[in-house]
């Protein structure tokens, strides 16, 4: 029973498009992400490779998310979930870019039977899909290529329709946790909603939020779930007062335009609409709500935004304290993880003052979810603005079960089992790490501008550099040094030198036909002088 005839025939109703000239379809660090229009064929194999994924790991289910993220909306996204609501494992990839780059149908059916066969797959057994999309209209047509895929495979699937990515991840979980001791919550959209309102609750430990957050949605998908999940707060037990914009899911052409976290990164700037208040304490969402950005307008100096780095050392100093106060820095391990991207000034912060370990990944959240996970509690961000913090399951029993010494123990202990609820474990989550920050906030009884005196970002500057071919470009050091071409290093490292406090590298990016160079350094004109330097070396080697 391998399913053939009804994939052979299934598929010719969501054929794949071939790419110009002769490029292959590459499941990247965000899936596969493109034009829309080339994807139903991307995503009815995707669901091929789910179902065999999920026989693989004895019927447990996996999850697929439609979503392009913080891309325009003619984008899409076709990306897979594994049964813990991590990213799909990584030598599976290359599984996911064979099926969909199958030449033909005979091909495509081929390829499912090798597979199945090369990594002992039982497609007798049960297997189990789960599925949501944002809120990208091409969204619909790629769903019904996927449960296409999933029926000709005999595969039960459950369609959770619009969902935040993070929403997604934690139904993954849940749904492969249900009944046993680990169970992640409810396996529902609004299992989510009341775990994270009832942690809330529970890790503000009655204190008080300051004044209106401004929270921009991206006008994508984040702004009906947060509508939505506010309803769950008990009013009675917090004041959180919240101003949600940016929130027009009707017009596909706002999503990600001129807002959202990318936006608010990339252009350091706030959102031109609405116009943010003067000193209102703001943040901006991406397209799927897994990364989120803080930020507000000073009526004096202007603009000033806190990052995936900022909110990162936040947490790590807040959780510190707690681990501190319950008694248990020689028991728990915390450690940061990072990439090159963070800023200095962040990693020096952490280090230095908080005195933990930072780890440095290559970019993509999976990278540095792997190493969190080698702690007893590891926290990672990206500068983007994507991450979150991991408990091990033993630092969480521990945490349950400590007997308290003093008030002041027990207090501490309470509040690090709450955020363990509060902070959504399998992905970076914008609406959980939002929480996590006005949790914060409010215990230390601070505004943004508290939180951005901690330490001074050093100036930086990020560039695009256009290649002929960005694969020349290859790295070592988690992205740091170039190891590839020959020479471009050494001259990296030599303008470097002629700056303070600089630092600077190249990287091929994951998700574009381009290089990145960033550059950091003690001025703005420093750091902007040393970013065209080295994009220049750059340029020159990728002719
Ligand atoms: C993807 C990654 C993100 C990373 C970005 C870098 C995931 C889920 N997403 O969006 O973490 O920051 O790529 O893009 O891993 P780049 O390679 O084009 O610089
Ligand atoms: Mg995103």
């Amino acid at each position: 029973m391998a399913h053939n005839d009804q994939i052979a025939e299934a598929s010719l109703k969501h054929p794949i498009v071939p790419l110009d000239k002769g490029q292959l379809y590459k499941y990247g660090t965000a899936g596969f992400r493109m034009n829309a229009d080339l994807l139903e064929g991307v995503a009815f194999r995707v669901g091929l490779l789910a179902a065999l994924r999920s026989r693989k790991l004895n019927s447990q289910a996996i999850g697929v998310m439609i979503t392009a993220s913080h891309n325009p909306s003619v984008d899409n996204g076709v990306k897979i979930v594994d049964p813990m609501g991590d990213m799909l494992e990584q030598d599976w990839e290359r599984f996911a870019t064979a099926l969909v780059n199958a030449p033909s149908n005979e091909g495509l059916v081929e390829i499912y039977n090798c597979l199945a066969t090369d990594l002992k797959i039982d497609l007798k057994i049960p297997a189990k899909v789960i599925y949501g999309r944002d809120t990208r209209p091409s969204g619909h047509k790629l769903i019904t290529a996927l449960a296409s895929a999933l029926d000709a495979t005999n595969t039960e699937h459950v369609d959770y329709k619009l969902l935040t990515t993070p929403q997604l991840h934690y139904l993954v979980r849940a749904t492969n946790s249900e009944g046993t001791p680990l169970s992640y919550g409810k396996v529902s959209e609004v299992g989510y909603y009341e775990k994270l309102a009832s942690a809330f609750v529970r890790a503000m430990k009655g204190k008080k939020i300051d004044g209106t957050l401004t929270v921009d949605c991206a006008n994508g998908v984040g702004g009906p779930k947060l509508h939505e999940f506010l309803k769950y707060i008990p009013k009675d037990k917090v004041n959180f007062d919240v101003k949600v914009v940016n929130d027009d899911v009707l017009r596909p052409e706002v999503l990600n335009l001129d807002c959202g976290a990318d936006f608010v990164k990339t252009k350091q700037r706030a959102p031109p609409n609405p116009k943010t208040q003067a000193g209102a304490r703001s943040c901006s969402y991406d397209g799927d709500a897994d990364r989120i950005i803080y930020y507000w307008v000073d009526p004096e100096t202007g603009f000033f935004m806190l990052d995936g780095d900022r909110i990162s050392s936040l947490a790590a100093s807040f959780i510190g304290d707690l681990v501190e106060s319950a008694g248990l820095r020689d028991d728990i391990r915390i450690g940061v993880v990072q990439t090159a991207y963070a800023n200095g000034a962040s990693t020096n912060y952490i280090t230095q003052h908080l005195k933990l370990p930072v780890t440095c990944t290559p970019t993509g959240v999976k990278h540095l979810h792997h190493v969190a996970q080698g702690f007893d509690i590891g926290v990672y961000f990206e500068a983007n603005g994507h991450g979150t913090v991991l408990f091990s399951p033993d630092a969480l029993d521990y945490f349950r079960n400590k007997a308290p010494q003093s008030p002041a123990q027990k207090d501490a202990l309470e509040t690090l089992v709450a955020l363990g609820d509060l902070i959504n474990q399998t992905v970076g989550d914008a609406i959980s790490d939002m929480l996590l920050v006005e949790v914060i906030l409010a215990h230390k009884s601070w505004t943004l501008r508290d939180w951005v005196m901690t330490y001074s970002d050093l100036p930086n500057r990020l560039v695009r550099v256009e290649v002929g071919n960005k694969d020349l470009f290859q790295t070592t050091d988690a992205e740091r040094r170039l190891s590839s071409p020959e020479g471009a290093q050494d001259e990296i490292d030599n303008a470097v030198k002629k700056y303070k406090d600089a630092r600077s590298f190249a990287r091929a990016s994951g998700t574009e036909n381009a290089c990145r160079v960033y550059a950091e350094a003690a001025t703005r004109s420093e750091a902007n002088e040393l970013a065209e330097r080295v994009a220049r070396i750059i340029e020159r080697y990728g002719q």
